[in-house]
Order: structure tokens, then sequence, then C-alpha cells
């Protein structure tokens, strides 16, 4: 005899990780440089992206956006690349995002 199932199967659909895109302070990056990078990898205007390079600066580092681990990788290699070629000291990380 074939079983009652009582109990509704629950799909269980797991969630893709999430990343933040860390930029870091340090005390050789120019202001201008920080606010490019800002404008060019994260899509900021110039108003939140002085205001962004502002909380950084003070606080130490800020989250510039959130991705999946791909675009978050991707993102941070070509800040670091960019800033490398421009002759910058700046630091930029990942950190997986817990929800
Ligand atoms: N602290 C740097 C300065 O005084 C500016 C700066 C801001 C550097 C943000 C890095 O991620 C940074 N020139």
């Amino acid at each position: 005899m074939d079983k009652i199932l009582t109990q509704t199967a629950k799909p269980k659909i797991k969630q893709p990780k999430r990343f933040q895109v860390l930029l870091l302070n340090d005390d050789y990056t120019s202001m201008e440089f920080v606010v490019e990078v800002l404008k060019r990898f994260f899509s900021k205007s110039t108003e939140i992206a002085q205001e962004l390079m502002l909380k950084i600066h003070i606080e130490g580092e800020a989250i510039c956006g959130t991705y999946s681990h791909d675009v978050a990788q991707t993102k941070a290699s070509q800040v670091v690349d960019f800033s490398r070629k421009n002759e910058q000291p700046l630091m930029c990380m990942i950190r997986e995002l817990n929800d």
C-alpha cells in the first residue's frame, strides 16, 4: 500500500550569497581619485561619491555596493588594477553579507 503523504513538501530554494564591496581609507590616496573610483566603478553621482569618500576618510571604510560573488570580485579587482595603474595605494575588499 502506498503511504499517504501528510506533510506538504516545502521547496527549498537557496538564495545566492551576496557580497559587499568596501573601500578602505589610507593616508596617501587623493580624495579626488576616490571620488573618481566611486563614480566609475560604482555608478555614484558626484555628490554621493563625495559624501561616501568623506565617510571612508572619517570612519575608515564604507560599503560601496552589494553584488553576487562574481560581480563583487570583479569590481574589487578592477578598482585595485585602476589604482595601481594610477600609482595610488587604495584598498578594496569584499565581505560576505550575512542576512
Ligand atoms: N585619507 C585620504 C586623504 O586624506 C583620502 C581617502 C579617502 C583615501 C577614502 C582612501 O578610501 C579612501 N587623502
